[in-house]
């Protein structure tokens, strides 16, 4: 095969927002590439905006009518006279129509073709692939289960609980378990209807179900010279819902044999369909230990920083090399990891209270940092959180030699965190840290939600918090009925909010 021609990008528009468009844009500073950034009027005067050296307005608030406007992306790249597009995750990232928009308008689209992204997408033709190329996938139907006789038959032949997913569905929509026969024909009937509402296709297969695994994703790159790598996994057991709340790598439950063996398959999985660019082969792990492909997620992820901790490698910086048509920078031998990388979500929302997305405007925002420490955010003072986009406010990621100091370090940088304005998960995310499950790694999909009496505040933790509000209460009330000048109120308020510092966190220096 002739060697693809070499193009080289100078300017990058970044179709995206908050924390992976800087992330972005970082990256092409870097190396020297100029930056354009789209936003919606509720991002106006975000710090993706700020970071780039242009920035074009799309529409209002909405995403559907700002980030998920592809054909007025495709036009700000035109008029900023960029070469290239880097989509991030979500919004645009998985449209393979996109993909072909940019391409039909001359533009180098920074991630896999729209053909590989097809194969991935639908999933009855992914099982069919991943077969056919030697990856296991989990037992199950292969061809659209339509008639009730052959629904019956199929499910038997797999033995119950099954799960009914929709082709054109991934991401945990429009899926069901199955217990047995009697509930069958009337979920296939819901899921068939479900999917073709939601995605026009009504077409369903069934999987055997399987209880409690582990959710382990492998990092693959693939290049035009017919190049594919892995990056080794994550493990991203702890989640609620499909969100995924702490993530890690190494796993607790691999060893360098079962990660030889599920990156082996990985890398067919994305040479099977001549996949380039950044992708993740999603596995579930069951308590035997055997691993069974789930789908491909065909874009850069929320949680590629551990993965660069690990490897010391910029994802970024190969994405935009392998879509300049050069080779990957490095062979699968040559690709190493040290130590131990946890990255937690930040999310604004109440996890006390049936983790309702909270909105409002950031008060006061101190971030952690010292050594091993990373935060990926677009947050700043004064920035108005809108219930608009997803509520992610941050990405807190650390490095040590050990699991163990991973864990220590990470509950250091969660300490160093104060954030005021809006309701954060921050509390449960230190409680998941400080988790049985967690700390002794043996944790799976289902563990959060399973055992809520794990994750709940605890007694004690509840109390300070009362105690807390009435401190700041008294204070305020205090204050106001001596009638003092405001530069004294201040004064006295600083030093109850110290006094209150030492009281609440016995033996820190001052
Ligand atoms: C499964 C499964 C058990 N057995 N398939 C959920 C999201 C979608 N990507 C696939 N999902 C699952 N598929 C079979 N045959 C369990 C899940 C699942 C899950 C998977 C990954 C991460 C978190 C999850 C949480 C609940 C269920």
């Amino acid at each position: 095969m002739a060697a693809p021609a070499r193009r080289p990008i100078r300017k990058v528009l970044v179709a995206n927002r908050g924390e992976i468009a800087l992330r972005v844009m970082r990256t092409c500073r870097e190396m020297g590439i100029k930056t354009v950034a789209v936003y919606s009027d509720a991002d106006r005067n975000a710090l993706h905006v700020r970071a780039a050296y242009e920035a074009v307005r799309l529409g209002p608030p909405p995403a559907r009518d700002s980030y998920l406007r592809g054909d007025l992306v495709v036009e700000a790249a035109q008029r900023t006279g960029a070469d290239a597009i880097h989509p991030g995750f979500g919004f645009l990232s998985e449209r393979s129509a996109f993909v072909r928009q940019c391409r039909e308008a001359g533009l180098v689209f920074i991630g896999p073709s729209p053909e590989a992204m097809d194969a991935m997408g639908d999933k009855l033709g992914a099982r069919r692939n991943m077969i056919a190329a030697g990856v296991p996938v989990v037992p199950g139907t292969t061809e659209p289960a339509s008639d009730d006789a052959t629904l019956k038959s199929e499910a038997a032949r797999i033995g119950y609980p099954v799960m009914i997913k929709a082709s054109a569905g991934g991401g945990g929509k429009g899926i069901r378990i199955v217990r047995g026969e009697a509930e069958l024909l009337n979920a296939a009937a819901r899921a068939r209807g479900e999917a073709k509402g939601a995605f026009a296709d009504d077409r369903i297969y069934i999987e055997k179900y399987l209880e409690e695994p582990r959710h382990i994703e492998v990092q693959v790159f693939g290049d035009s010279h017919g190049n594919v790598v892995h990056l080794a996994e994550r493990e991203c057991s702890m989640q609620r819902r499909h969100q995924k709340v702490v993530e890690e790598r190494p796993s607790p439950l691999l060893d360098d044999e079962l990660r030889a063996r599920m990156g082996a398959a990985a890398v067919k999985a994305a040479a099977a369909i001549r996949y380039e660019n950044a992708g993740t082969i999603e596995f579930l792990v069951d308590r035997h230990r055997n691993f069974y492909m789930l789908e491909m997620n065909t874009r850069l992820q929320v949680e590629h920083p551990i993965t660069e901790w690990t490897c010391g490698l910029d994802l970024v910086r190969w994405q935009l090399l392998v879509a300049m048509g050069e080779p990957l920078p490095l062979r699968q031998e040559q690709i190493r990891h040290e130590g131990h990388a946890i990255e937690v979500r930040l999310y604004a929302e109440d996890a006390d209270h049936g983790f309702l997305p909270a909105s409002g405007a950031i008060q006061r925002l101190e971030l952690p940092g010292g050594p091993g420490v990373r935060v990926d955010t677009g947050l700043y003072e004064g920035m108005q959180v809108t219930p608009f986009y997803d509520p992610m406010l941050a990405k807190i990621s650390v490095h040590a030699a050990t699991r163990a100091e991973a864990i220590a370090r990470m509950a250091r940088a969660l300490s160093e965190v104060t954030i005021t304005g809006v309701v954060t998960n921050l509390p449960f995310l230190r409680r998941c840290l400080d988790s049985e499950p967690f700390r002794s790694g043996r944790y799976d999909t289902s563990t959060i939600e399973s055992r809520p009496e794990v994750f709940a505040p605890r007694m004690d933790e509840q109390r300070e918090q009362a105690v807390a509000v009435i401190a700041a209460m008294m204070n305020h009330v205090l204050r106001r009925r001596a009638g003092f000048p405001e530069p004294a109120a201040a004064a006295i308020a600083a030093r109850a909010r110290s006094a209150w510092r030492d009281a609440y966190r016995p033996g820190s220096p001052r």
